[in-house]
């Protein structure tokens, strides 16, 4: 018996000792193995300068990194006898060294830090121009100590590249989140403004440690009641909680709420009583939120009102709402996200013909969001025309965080190399080298407002994002906004040893997974520039066949064109000419079907099954090898993780071996629904190595899931 007890107790033990539910995200703050004599006096020996809520954000921050990271004090440093202030962390007013580089500390701006190491002192020094900028410093720190980076000799002078780096929540006022996957809203209306949920903080402390510094509390498809004094308190309430943390609230402005709520009879933008409206509500809106960042708006899109129901064009609704934030300081973001089943035109191409003839027209704080492709958040889109075409006015970009077309939260798709493809593409705009990067970060047209928009994959899940790798493009996200010039797998690597383990054994075979694994899931989704072939309304699984309904631009075939003599839309000259939207170098490139680079392919070709791909072989056998590629690298991933067992906590090795099982079955379901589906117009047989559709396509057709969130 007694046998027994023991037995049962060391389980507990081994299941307590190595639980963990991925709350912590990557600042888990586990014990550095054989720390340094300088990670450890860092860590252990800090001053920090100042008085302010932020101050005591950063102090708690390093008292619960020490903690962690180094879990008892290393002898060397105890004999040591200038061991006192080994870090020190204070703006650079309060600062008494004197060899500090002043020209490059007034460079860093309100947000920027330096950290570098002080030769005479031989202390670690940490300095900006703000408690915010030190926060960043702090965090960076902490980052560079847990992943085993040290300071190098010239020291690190960090500016963000953008700025306005925001978090947009589809959350709901009633917790439902649209295309949110990861459980309800964490923003719980109900219970605010008395009750402060400890998440809030956690949520601030999260994203001030990647450099996020403003966030969408409501839905894109917004609900006006948002913008009244109940819930104006509410939003007051986290406002409070975020400030210290540097970060902003912003709202999503319904553009009828003037009716909605004001009781007027138009929410005209041109009409004086609408224009006097939207001032008083910006006014009462700083009364409680002094430091409010402003508006985003869906107008005229998928049933959104908006300035067309009056005539008006988009500047005029934007710039109304600009001069009601300009006197405070805010700022609009107005989405290009505009398009109509009433406008025949090719979907890809209504947003830029919407908004190009009205560069320059927007009033100095409007800056104009544009999602990273033309049609909607695919696996794979080519870059929007947009980029790069509007000199005369600040863009902005848009990702999705949150997987509404990739799988959802059960499907592993790191998602740097897609935001990294996208911001190193070339606009040739203003010659070679104009590159999207510089034309978010305001350097290409010389724009001082900047912004970057992610739409969260944050819900009330206990590990915040579904899946523990999701979180992952929560981090990049924060990084890339912040420098839209990093690199992926630098980003992947870090992350991978802040949220797990730097046992190199598991980083580098899981760092390859994750780099490869949005191109895997376009493989077995949408290969060759196929889009939105996903199944209607909630987006999930395949749905090739789906037709007809409401709005053509919301179906399958619209997309993919397929028949017996092809695939594909044509978006040269002899089709919907949406190349012309892009500069000359690339309608040239892209023109051109042996140019084109075939990721693309059928994004902008219709082409018979036989056409000939650069590897010799027909477009009907590359498409099916590709859904095949995508489906044994999901398998082959399972075997990948479990070959990891033991090499982290038991609880996340298993959440995650669970999701790559679900993720590999419907990679099959992919490819068989959709080869089954294609093959019906191809008429071929399916290419050695490529395994047959386990059903017919009727039974494909038949499956419905019922109840997916999100919608
Ligand atoms: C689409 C989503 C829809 C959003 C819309 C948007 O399906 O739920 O409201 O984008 O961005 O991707 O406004």
């Amino acid at each position: 018996m007694r046998f027994v007890y023991a037995f049962l107790l060391l389980f507990l033990l081994r299941i307590s000792a190595f639980a963990n539910d991925g709350y912590k995200l990557w600042l888990q703050y586990y014990p550095i193995e054989n720390p340094s004599y300088w990670q450890t006096s860092t860590l252990k020996n800090y001053q920090i300068i100042g008085t302010s809520e932020t101050i005591d954000i950063i102090k708690t921050e390093l008292e619960t990194a020490a903690a962690g990271l180094i879990s008892k004090i290393n002898p060397s440093v105890k004999n040591q006898k200038n061991t006192s202030n080994a870090l020190l962390i204070a703006k650079y007013q309060d600062l008494n060294l004197n060899e500090i580089p002043k020209e490059q500390i007034s460079q860093l701006g309100n947000e920027g830090y330096a950290i570098f190491l002080h030769n005479k002192s031989k202390q670690t020094v940490v300095t900006a121009n703000s408690d915010i900028g030190l926060l960043y410093g702090t965090f960076r720190l902490l980052q560079m100590i847990q992943v085993g980076k040290i300071i190098p000799k010239e020291g690190i002078f960090q500016t963000p590249k953008i700025n306005h780096r925001v978090l947009n929540h589809w959350d709901n006022l009633d917790r439902t989140v649209e295309r949110g996957y990861a459980g309800f809203s964490i923003w719980n209306w109900h219970r605010l403004p008395r009750h402060i949920d400890q998440q809030y903080h956690d949520y601030a402390r999260a994203n001030a440690s990647i450099g996020i510094n403003g966030t969408v509390l409501t839905n894109v498809n917004a609900n006006s009641l948002v913008l009244t004094p109940a819930y104006l308190e509410k939003v007051k309430a986290l406002a409070d909680v975020f400030r210290p943390y540097g970060i902003k609230v912003y709202l999503t402005a319904r553009f009828s709420s003037p009716i909605e709520i004001g009781k007027l009879p138009t929410a005209d933008p041109l009409d004086e009583d609408v224009q006097a409206w939207w001032k008083d509500k910006a006014k009462e809106i700083y009364e409680y939120i002094p430091d409010f960042g402003g508006f985003v708006v869906k107008a005229d899109s998928e049933g959104q009102p908006g300035p067309h129901n009056y005539k008006r064009t988009q500047a005029d609704g934007a710039n109304m709402l600009a001069e009601a934030l300009e006197p405070y300081g805010g700022i609009v973001m107005w989405r290009a996200f505009v398009y109509s089943e009433h406008t025949p035109d090719d979907r890809h191409k209504q947003a830029y013909n919407e908004f190009k003839p009205l560069d320059g027209k927007f009033k100095e704080n409007v800056i104009i969001q544009v999602k990273n492709g033309a049609i909607d958040f695919q696996p794979r889109e080519p870059f929007h025309p947009m980029f790069g075409a509007m000199p005369a006015t600040p863009l902005m970009m848009e990702f999705q965080i949150t997987q509404e077309y990739l799988g959802h939260d059960t499907h592993l798709a790191f998602l740097a190399p897609l935001f990294e493809e996208v911001l190193k593409e070339d606009t040739f705009r203003e010659g070679a080298g104009s590159q999207i990067a510089k034309v978010i970060d305001g350097t290409l047209h010389n724009h001082k407002l900047t912004a970057m928009a992610g739409v969260a994959n944050i819900g009330s899940d206990r590990n915040w994002t579904g899946h523990h790798f999701h979180q992952a493009n929560w981090y990049t996200y924060g990084k890339m906004a912040w420098d839209p010039y990093l690199n992926s797998a630098e980003i992947a690597e870090e992350w991978l040893k802040l949220t797990f383990t730097s046992d190199k054994n598991f980083v580098e075979p899981i760092q390859n997974m994750m780099l490869a694994s949005r191109e895997m899931v376009v493989n077995y989704m949408t290969p060759l520039g196929l889009h939105h072939i996903m199944a209607e309304s909630h987006h999930y699984g395949p749905g090739p066949w789906v037709t007809g309904g409401r709005r053509a631009d919301w179906t399958a075939t619209y997309y993919h064109q397929a028949s017996e003599t092809g695939i594909g839309f044509d978006r040269t000259k002899t089709g919907s000419n949406a190349l012309e939207q892009y500069a000359e170098p690339i309608q040239k490139l892209w023109g051109d079907v042996e140019t084109i680079p075939e990721e693309h392919l059928l994004w902008f070709h219709h082409l018979p099954w036989s056409h000939k791909l650069q590897n010799g072989k027909s477009l009907w056998d590359n498409i099916a090898i590709h859904y095949q590629k995508g489906v044994d690298e999901a398998k082959a991933n399972v075997k990948l993780w479990e070959t990891m067992q033991g090499k982290i906590d038991h609880e996340r090795f298993a959440h995650v071996h669970s999701f790559l099982k679900i993720q590999a079955e419907e990679a099959i379901w992919w490819k068989d629904a959709c080869l089954a589906y294609f093959s019906q117009f191809s008429k071929l047989p399916l290419p050695d190595g490529v395994e047959n559709p386990a059903h017919d396509l009727e039974y494909y057709k038949s499956i419905k899931p019922r109840h997916v969130p999100g919608i």
